[in-house]
């Protein structure tokens, strides 16, 4: 008994010494109980990058946006009733692509308005899916009805082929196709009619491939509505005279029959260089406009547009849009309603408005040659809407005849 008391003893001596041992050999590595706890309680405790993942390029570090010096992506304001406008085919879609592109990169990322489609077919797919890609307003696409796209039943078609025959031979641009004298006649007399544009009180017109080349920071529609003005303009040129040769006969022949029409205080100085016995065919290039569609709506514009229709002219010659609207703008507008965009900077092939003047191209990030400007060269009819307004020329401008 005494021997395995002793033995007993032994083995609880035994246990107590490893445990001492146990504990006073680990204590330089196990971490004891003070070890400092990670309180996350501030709020600018940095966060910890998210961790690299084999094969990952190593993640930036986060930075914060400098939201106080960038302008706003959307300038606010009250906008006004107005959108853009473009006749096309389903196959101008990559040249619209770029012209639209331009004109939301320069202005419309700023104010948003919306824009109107039309065609004489039906828009596919494609075309829809990348125009409402890139407008950053809502997007409209009609139909033009048949009757606004087709020969009225005045006009003697084989009078009409004839013409277009001769004006083939004489290698007239445009002058053998059908189509294009049924897009002269749609922007001359209907697109403004369209239903879908009925909503709107202005308009823009975008045509493919057009380049706008400054900043435009300011919202060109509540500019026309502010100061008055109906129509607007970037360039001006002379008209090819063998596609208008009567033109001016039955603008003479509306005003005789509509003298009402016709406002006191016209351009008229324009558009003719002896009081109006004959035209001059200075136009505004309508494939850029800014205008009021109240007034094309006006009983003052569809009279001269009906009148011209039943002239024939647009099939037994090739009257343009452009001189047509400018013709009227010049004749039933007061000369204040015309406006000259400036600063707007603008091609179409082949001719540029490039702003002149350094400082506002510097100011507007333009990308322009100054060189191409079109203004004050020969043929162009910009000089003499500042004669008739008794306007200064812009600073610089003699550099650039
Ligand atoms: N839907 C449709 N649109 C057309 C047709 N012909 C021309 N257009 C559009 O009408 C506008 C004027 O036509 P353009 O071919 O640009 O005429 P232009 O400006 O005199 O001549 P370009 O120097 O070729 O630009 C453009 O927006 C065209 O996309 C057509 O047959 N159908
Ligand atoms: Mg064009």
């Amino acid at each position: 008994m005494a021997g395995s008391q002793r033995y007993i003893r032994y083995i609880v001596f035994a246990v107590v010494a490893l445990v001492l041992l146990y504990f006073i050999g680990s204590s330089s590595t196990v971490p004891s109980a003070s070890w400092p706890a990670y309180h996350d309680s501030t709020p600018n405790t940095p966060k910890p990058n998210p961790p690299v993942v084999a094969g990952e390029k190593e993640a930036t570090p986060a930075t914060t946006p400098n939201d106080k010096t960038l302008p706003a992506a959307t300038i606010p304001g009250e906008r006004m009733n107005a959108t853009f406008v473009t006749l096309a085919r389903n196959s101008d879609v990559w040249e619209i692509a770029k012209s639209i592109r331009q004109v939301e990169d320069r202005f419309n990322r700023k104010f948003n308005y919306d824009w109107v489609f039309l065609n004489d077919d039906d828009f596919n797919d494609e075309f829809k899916r990348v125009t409402t890609s890139l407008v950053s307003g809502t997007t409209k696409y009609g139909k033009i009805p048949k009757e606004h796209w087709s020969f009225p039943e005045w006009i003697d078609q084989d009078k009409a082929a004839r013409v277009r025959e001769e004006m083939k031979e004489k290698k007239i641009i445009y002058g053998d196709s059908v189509s294009y004298r049924h897009m002269c006649r749609y922007e001359s007399g209907f697109f403004f009619r369209h239903p879908l544009m009925l909503d709107y009180e202005w308009y823009w017109r975008v045509e493919p491939s057009v380049e706008l080349y400054c900043d435009i920071n300011y919202d060109t529609f509540k500019f026309m509505a502010d100061n008055k003005k109906k129509y607007s303009f970037t360039l001006s040129l002379y008209e090819y005279v063998e596609t208008i040769p009567t033109l001016w006969a039955a603008t003479k022949n509306f005003t005789t029959h509509f003298p009402q029409h016709v406002v006191k205080d016209n351009s008229m100085k324009f558009l003719s260089d002896d009081g109006g016995e004959t035209y001059n065919k200075c136009h505004f290039w309508s494939n850029f406009e800014i205008g009021n569609l109240n007034w094309l709506r006006s009983d003052a514009y569809i009279d001269f547009f009906t009148s011209l229709d039943h002239a024939g002219g647009f099939f037994y010659e090739r009257w343009g849009d452009a001189p047509v609207h400018s013709i009227a703008a010049g004749l039933m507008l007061a000369k204040d309603e015309i406006h000259f965009f400036n600063d707007i900077a603008y091609y179409h092939v082949p001719f540029t408005h490039c702003p002149t003047g350094e400082q506002y191209r510097l100011d507007h990030k333009c990308s322009c040659n100054p060189k191409d400007n079109f203004d004050w060269n020969g043929y162009s009819c910009t000089s003499r809407f500042y004669e008739m307004n008794n306007m200064d020329k812009p600073a610089g401008y003699e550099k650039e005849q």
